[in-house]
């Protein structure tokens, strides 16, 4: 089966190394708001674990497509001989200067490559356009166009009856913020257009949708051993004979919250390697739980969560029995649909905890003491954890590597909205997790059963 290569041409400065770098997932493609950009013709092979997909080429803009398509006109015989004459034109200027992008551009499609041209939606069209696109008609190649709306997709349907006129496939597209299944999609059509194609591109969409179940897969198993490893991470120091235990509170408080960020910042670096960004700058807040005060409302609400939701998601990790609880905190719809007494015992689990973790001294026993902060005991912990694991997640799954900016992230997705059924079974999940000793067979299954649970919250589908 031959490998489908793609010229992506147009205009300059029409977002033409911006498409190639979405659908190439390549973040070495050269992007700037200058035209000409791009000046010379490169390839960018899709590859998933080392099987080419299909290639991208990325063209220099047309700078003199009237003068091109005169040249063709004076040397035209019948329509059968027009690639043969486009190919004249580029055997006779390639050396020259004059014509030197439209000859970059033309040869990879006089080589067999298929045709995107792009075009910029927010701009109007006008008939200089025409000589471009009656040049790419001469070629024969199976072709498509993309209107990109860089800015306001004003012009779109004056641009859709242009393009009809020489494209079979007419595409409205982002190139910037292409979703996923808008990329398959796209093959997908040109197997439509290209028969001996079609095998070979249904094959490579298939592998991107499995390729990206496997990363979602990849991340949610990230998220889990860090939540793991949040749960279960103490600081200890030793303590010197009769020193005081108090001295040294603040600052084992200080590197606990310093270890918790730093496992946070790798585990989101690992999910952006899994999706192909080695180097992201990242905006983000700062973990800052151990400031926030855990019963106030506005704490949790900072997090996407409400405190209705820890109280169910409470009631089903058996936690904490006797006391009272204050049900005008938990809202009355909540208890009006659920079993009070679990309900009670959830919601002391909850509200019991006013601190993360706790501050221990242990004797040694071959002498000496040491103090202990943690393990985390928070109930709510991990679904922040979880919550904002959850948005970097979903901006980066949704990035294209046409994006060259920042990563800003921000605190967390809203867990409330997550329905109840899922809340409890995270919440099961994660106390499960606590329960197992890393390294035990008890904590692997934990954590498998928590990466499905996850990996479920990361579709496309849920909302977000
Ligand atoms: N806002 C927005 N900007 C875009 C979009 N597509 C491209 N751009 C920007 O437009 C500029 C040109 O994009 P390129 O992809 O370099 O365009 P090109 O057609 O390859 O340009 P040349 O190589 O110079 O011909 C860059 O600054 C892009 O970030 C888009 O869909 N939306
Ligand atoms: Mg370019």
């Amino acid at each position: 089966m031959s490998t489908p290569v793609f010229a992506v041409v147009g205009h300059p400065n029409k977002g033409k190394s911006s498409l190639v770098a979405t659908l190439a997932r390549d973040a070495t493609v050269g992007i700037a708001p200058d035209p000409g950009t791009t000046t010379h013709a490169r390839r960018f092979p899709m590859r998933v674990a080392d099987t080419v997909l299909y290639t991208l080429v990325d063209t220099p803009g047309f700078q003199r497509a009237r003068a091109a398509l005169d040249w063709m006109r004076q040397h035209e015989g019948d329509a059968a001989s027009r690639p043969a004459v486009v190919a004249r034109f580029v055997a006779e200027h390639h050396s020259g200067e004059r014509f030197r992008d439209e000859c970059e551009l033309l040869r990879p499609i006089l080589d067999g490559a298929g045709i995107i041209y792009v075009v910029d939606g927010a701009t109007p069209y006008g008939p200089e356009y025409d000589a471009e696109m009656e040049i790419l008609r001469w070629t024969g190649r199976p072709s498509m166009a993309i209107i990109n709306p860089i800015g306001q997709p004003l012009h779109v349907d004056s641009w859709t009856t242009a393009l009809g006129q020489f494209f079979r496939v007419v595409r409205v597209l982002d190139v910037l913020q292409a979703r996923f299944d808008q990329q398959v999609e796209l093959l997908r059509v040109f197997g439509l257009l290209q028969e001996e194609w079609r095998p070979s591109l249904e094959r490579a969409a298939d592998i991107l949708i499995d390729h990206r179940r496997h990363q979602q897969e990849d991340a949610a198993r990230v998220m889990a051993e860090m939540i793991s490893a949040v749960l279960h991470h103490v600081e200890l120091r030793r303590l010197e004979l009769g020193e005081p235990a108090q001295r040294h509170a603040a600052a084992l408080q200080e590197q606990y919250q310093g270890r918790l960020r730093q496992l946070e910042r790798e585990a989101r670096n690992e999910v952006e390697r899994i999706y192909g960004y080695d180097a992201l700058n990242r905006n983000e807040p700062e973990f800052e739980l151990l400031d926030l005060d855990l019963l106030a409302e506005e704490s949790w609400l900072a997090f996407g969560l409400k405190r209705r939701d820890l109280v169910a998601a409470g009631a089903v990790s058996g936690a904490v029995t006797g006391g009272l609880v204050d049900a005008s905190l938990l809202g009355t719809s909540f208890l009006a649909g659920s079993a009070i007494g679990g309900l009670v015992g959830g919601a002391l689990g909850w509200f019991s905890t006013d601190k993360l973790a706790e501050l221990k001294v242990l004797h040694q026993p071959m002498g000496g003491q040491r103090l202990r902060y943690g393990p985390a005991k928070s109930l709510q912990l991990p679904f922040v954890l979880l919550g904002r694991a959850r948005l970097h997640h979903q901006l980066v799954a949704g990035r294209t590597h046409a994006q060259r900016g920042t990563l800003v992230v921000g605190q967390g997705t809203a867990m409330h909205a997550l329905p109840d059924r899922v809340k409890k079974e995270l919440a099961a999940r994660f106390q499960r997790l606590r329960r197992t000793s890393p390294g035990s067979d008890g904590h692997e299954t934990a954590l498998a059963l928590l990466t499905d649970a996850i990996a479920d919250l990361l579709e496309p589908s849920q909302p977000n």
